[in-house]
């Protein structure tokens, strides 16, 4: 049996009910493989996932979103220049893989992953003073958004030429092999950064070499104003996959537990030696690339479709049905969000700006 196993999408739902209404479809040809809006109470049993652990995947989301949030007002009050990058509507997916890692994995994530930085420990302070540009970050202020990283966390900053984080980490994965630990490398990348060269080398080299690591492509649906079919014919990005003898998967990146079901099994094939598998995150950017793109070339519908999707929304709707949280709680959650992100707003701006000196250190080598 060929190693390579690209299956279908047949999500282990329950028969769909009448009443549930099946998505529209839309100029996004991945909008058809997604799951009925409603999950049944109960999957999470089914799946293993305790409710603590769900109680902790909404608190990542919603603090990602909040985090985003602010960003977005702090730009127009001029508190932040220069780039700004939302991960609106892709929380729930990374959250959804990045609850898998260990402390001693790394992750390589990219702009859309914010919530990977606040999951591995770099919390939403430093991260803002980051943004802000201030000193006592891995940065130390000359970068003012999220290309930043620290090995202290387990992160590699995304690099800006797209496809290379993902070398890195495979490298990462290959030394943990060596080392005989069962520590993994978890990486992300676009559906753009996937018609790069440096993937099609990386994930070749890490099946060949069965090394512990797993990719993430987000299947957003843009790369800048680019959609997905104007600049690669795969309908499903996992087919990459079967040309380099990797298994694959595909989830509904705005269903939380598919997507948790999904980097579940390739966290686990990873860790148990069983080599890399590519998962296909099936989702939507709901921002522009970055703050300066209003998106005017997105057609109305698709949007309004992604946002009645959206994967925060979804996934309350389910803690509340399967009785995890009530609504009360949710709003104290919500309160206590809030007054996490007040309090990195305020830190972050307190900081004080790097002396010019320091701007040619450590950029290539001390
Ligand atoms: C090698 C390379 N080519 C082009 C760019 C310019 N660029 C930066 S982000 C981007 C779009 C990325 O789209 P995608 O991979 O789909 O990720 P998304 O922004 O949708 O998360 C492009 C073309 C780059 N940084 N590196
Ligand atoms: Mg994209």
């Amino acid at each position: 049996m060929p190693k390579s196993a690209v299956k279908e999408h047949k999500p282990k739902s329950k028969p769909e009910t009448p009443s549930e209404k099946k998505p529209a479809q839309t100029s996004i040809p991945h909008t058809r493989v997604l799951l009925p809006q409603k999950s049944w109470a109960g999957r999470h049993k089914e799946l293993g996932v305790t409710e603590e652990r769900m109680r902790e995947m909404l608190y990542w989301m919603k603090l990602t979103r909040a985090f985003d949030d602010r960003i977005e007002q702090m730009h127009k009050q001029s508190k932040i220049v220069g780039g700004a990058f939302s991960s609106l509507g892709q929380e729930g997916a990374t959250v959804a893989c990045a609850i898998h890692l260990k402390k001693e994995d790394v992750c390589a994530p990219m702009i859309r992953n914010l919530a990977c930085y606040l999951m591995k420990g770099m919390n939403a302070k430093m991260l803002m003073t980051n943004y802000c540009g201030r000193t006592g970050t891995p940065t130390d202020g000359r970068d003012g958004n999220v290309h930043v990283g620290s090995l202290d966390y387990g992160l590699f900053g995304p690099v800006s030429h797209l496809g290379t984080s993902m070398a890195i980490c495979a490298g990462a994965s290959l030394a943990f092999q060596m080392k005989k630990t069962d520590q993994i490398g978890m990486t992300f990348i676009g559906d753009g950064a996937s018609s790069i060269g440096d993937f099609h080398e990386t994930i070749n080299l890490a099946a060949v070499w069965n090394l512990p690591f797993v990719c993430f492509i987000e299947h957003n649906g843009y790369a800048y104003s680019t959609p997905t079919a104007k600049q690669t014919l795969t309908a499903n990005l996992a087919d990459k996959a079967a040309a380099y003898g990797l298994p694959s998967s595909i989830c509904d990146g705005n269903d939380v537990l598919d997507t948790y079901e999904k980097a579940k099994d390739a966290v686990d094939r990873a860790r148990s030696g069983g080599g890399p598998t590519l998962v296909e995150i099936k989702t939507y950017r709901r921002r522009g690339h970055a703050i300066h793109d209003d998106q005017r070339y997105v057609p109305k519908e698709e949007m309004e479709l992604w946002v009645a999707r959206d994967p925060i929304k979804l996934f309350s709707e389910y803690i509340l049905e399967a009785g995890i949280m009530s609504e009360k709680d949710i709003k104290s959650l919500d309160a206590k969000v809030l007054a996490e992100i007040d309090e990195a707003e305020e830190y972050g701006l307190a900081q004080p700006y790097p002396e010019g000196k320091i701007a040619a250190e450590r950029v290539f080598a001390d």
